[in-house]
């Protein structure tokens, strides 16, 4: 395997494109030879983090357990992806600090309230909004931007393909691919 393995952390609100753009980057990173696990709610939340809801305690340790999952992964030479919501800068920086200096891009999908609003890809800010979920991220409970991410996404204004290529060319340009 000519890679390193990386911590490639998708952080932002729901609909800011995290799973989105975690695919897209994985068949471009697929497509160069490369080895890659994608950690999403989907597939975490379901098992592994099946106990856990949306208070800040559970998604505290709902990040917890994601990134020593996602430390497993590094220590195999896989570039993991991690898409979550994230909101707490404390719970990003744990999980930073489980990877050696280097290996762990975090990467900030911005995208104000309003666009990801009037996306809402599953409705359920529309049920958000009517009081039928509680602590919901940008409505009922925060969201925490970070302060220096290794890339900042426009995914509001920038395609998709521009900012998956934006990450690649991160990749190649710190020799992780
Ligand atoms: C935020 C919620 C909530 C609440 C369900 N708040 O757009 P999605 O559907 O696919 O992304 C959201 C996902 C967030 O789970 P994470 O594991 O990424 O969250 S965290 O990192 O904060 O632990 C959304 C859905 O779950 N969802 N209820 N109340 N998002
Ligand atoms: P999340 O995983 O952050 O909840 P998503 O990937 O499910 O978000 O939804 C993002 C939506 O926004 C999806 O319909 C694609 C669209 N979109 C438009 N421009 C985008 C971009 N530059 N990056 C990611 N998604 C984008």
């Amino acid at each position: 395997q000519r890679h390193r393995g990386a911590v490639l952390w998708l952080t932002g609100l729901s609909g800011a494109g995290k799973s989105t753009l975690a695919n897209a980057v994985e068949a471009r990173l697929h497509a160069l030879g490369c080895r890659t696990f994608l950690l999403d709610g989907d597939n975490v939340r379901s098992g592994l983090c099946g106990d856990l809801g949306f208070s800040l305690a559970d998604r505290h340790e709902n990040i917890r357990r994601v990134g020593e999952a996602a430390r497993l992964f590094l220590d195999a030479g896989v570039i993991v992806l991690c898409a979550f919501i994230s909101p707490l800068k404390e719970d990003r920086q744990r999980a930073r600090a489980l990877a050696p200096d280097g290996d762990f891009v975090e990467i900030y999908c911005k995208s104000p309230l309003a666009v990801c609003e009037r996306r809402d890809v599953k409705g359920l800010y529309r049920r958000a909004r009517a009081g039928e979920i509680a602590d919901f991220t940008g409505i009922t409970s925060p969201y925490e931007e970070p302060d220096n991410p290794e890339l900042v996404l426009d995914t509001a204004r920038r395609s998709v393909d521009e900012c998956a290529d934006a990450v690649v060319a991160r990749l190649v340009a710190q020799g992780t691919v």
